[in-house]
């Protein structure tokens, strides 16, 4: 009984519908990394529908325009077989896992799954009128971000200038470079520019996403070990945990990975391998906002850095509640479509202080940039 002599009650939330639309954005500064060369950038914007009119909203980025084919009904069947039900965020993710289980808990399934959870958690939020890490028992406040939106696998030259800009964006006192050149002399001639830019007080990340084989990143992780950088990430394919085991064992500069980490177990048994120095897990792959919880639980326990990758919007929420929170990684690619893109000062990415994550469309730039006609 509560102090007016009723019942105390949960905030009552019914599931109603799901939209997903297809966007394709221009990116200011294309992508040229080991994994890929993309001028464009889709994005499935998703709204929740509830019966009580509370919306929630998410997005995913999917790399590529095409696969949104596969993802797009796949969450329009999530919204039918949702319908009715309260929005109770870990129980639909536990429902959603399930009709998927059949092809597999990963990939797609997983992608799809983390995009409802996001936008579940959003409408909760919502509902019960505050931003989402209050909901989550933390506080709004700043969040330590690096800049990620350039310094891809151009011309060295062009790089001092490039990271100077970066830096100047948003105050940053962290940027993340690409690594994987043809020749080894030209990333650390890289390497070398930028720090001539910006100085040695700058935290500078690199990434060779997944561009190397085990014998060429030994040999090239051991040339940049002691050139300071605050981390090496993904020298080599996400799932040879073999191998990162040995360049974790074998190399003074921590090693990173997890943007490709489908669900909490990939985490724990990297972390049981002993695969890598530091975790940064990435918001579609990892279960949304319930498998980020779940993993954060694992790496604060083992205490390792945990880190974020793309989704800032979301990321910035869960990092306020995430015991080991290491780095948010700052990147703007959907800034065009949103009402109110986040602002980043001083290297923190303030949260607004508004219930929910705080995601809104900008439904004239939607409009202008479907990729479904
Ligand atoms: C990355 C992310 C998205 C597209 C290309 C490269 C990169 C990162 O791995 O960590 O930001
Ligand atoms: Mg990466």
């Amino acid at each position: 009984m509560n102090a007016a002599g009723g019942r105390a009650r949960s905030p009552s939330l019914t599931f109603k519908s799901i939209t997903a639309r297809p966007v394709v954005l221009k990116l200011e500064r294309p992508i040229v990394a080991r994994i890929g060369t993309f001028t464009d950038w889709p994005l499935i914007l998703i709204d929740l529908y509830t019966r009580e009119g509370i919306v929630g909203r998410s997005y995913l980025e999917p790399y590529t325009a095409k696969t949104m084919k596969y993802l797009v009904p796949a969450l329009h069947d999530f919204g039918e077989m949702l319908n009715g039900r309260p929005v109770t965020p870990i129980e639909l993710f536990t429902v959603a896992r399930k009709s998927l289980h059949f092809v597999g808990y990963q990939g797609l399934s997983m992608i799809a799954v983390s995009g409802l959870d996001m936008a579940a958690w959003d409408a909760l939020a919502k509902a019960a009128d505050m931003p989402l890490c209050v909901l989550l028992g933390g506080s709004v406040g700043p969040v330590r971000a690096y800049n990620s939106n350039g310094l891809w696998l151009s011309e060295p030259k062009a790089l001092g200038r490039e990271a100077v800009e970066l830096r100047d964006e948003g105050g940053f006192t962290g940027l993340k470079l690409r690594l994987g050149r043809e020749r080894i002399g030209d990333d650390l001639a890289a390497i070398e520019t930028i720090r001539t830019a910006v100085g040695d007080d700058l935290h500078l990340m690199a990434d060779f996403n997944q561009g190397l084989h085990l014998g060429e990143a030994l040999q090239r992780c051991h040339m940049i070990d002691d050139l300071g950088l605050d981390w090496i990430e993904e020298p080599i394919v996400y799932d040879n945990f073999d191998g990162y085991a040995q360049l974790a064992a074998e190399l003074k500069t921590p090693i990173q990975i997890g943007e490709n980490f489908y669900g909490p177990r990939d985490l724990q048994r990297a972390l049981q391998m002993k695969a890598c120095d530091y975790v940064m897990p990435d918001f579609m792959r990892i279960g949304g906002v319930t498998g980020w919880l779940r993993a954060a639980s694992i790496a604060g326990t083992a205490g390792v850095p945990m880190s974020t990758h793309l989704y800032p919007e979301v990321a910035a929420h869960v990092m306020r509640v995430t015991e080991t929170a290491h780095w948010l990684e700052w990147q703007d690619w959907a800034d065009p479509i949103l009402q109110k893109p986040y602002e980043i000062k001083d290297s923190l990415l303030h949260i607004p202080d508004v219930p929910g994550t705080g995601l809104e469309w900008n439904e004239d730039a939607v409009a202008s940039h479907r990729a479904d006609g």
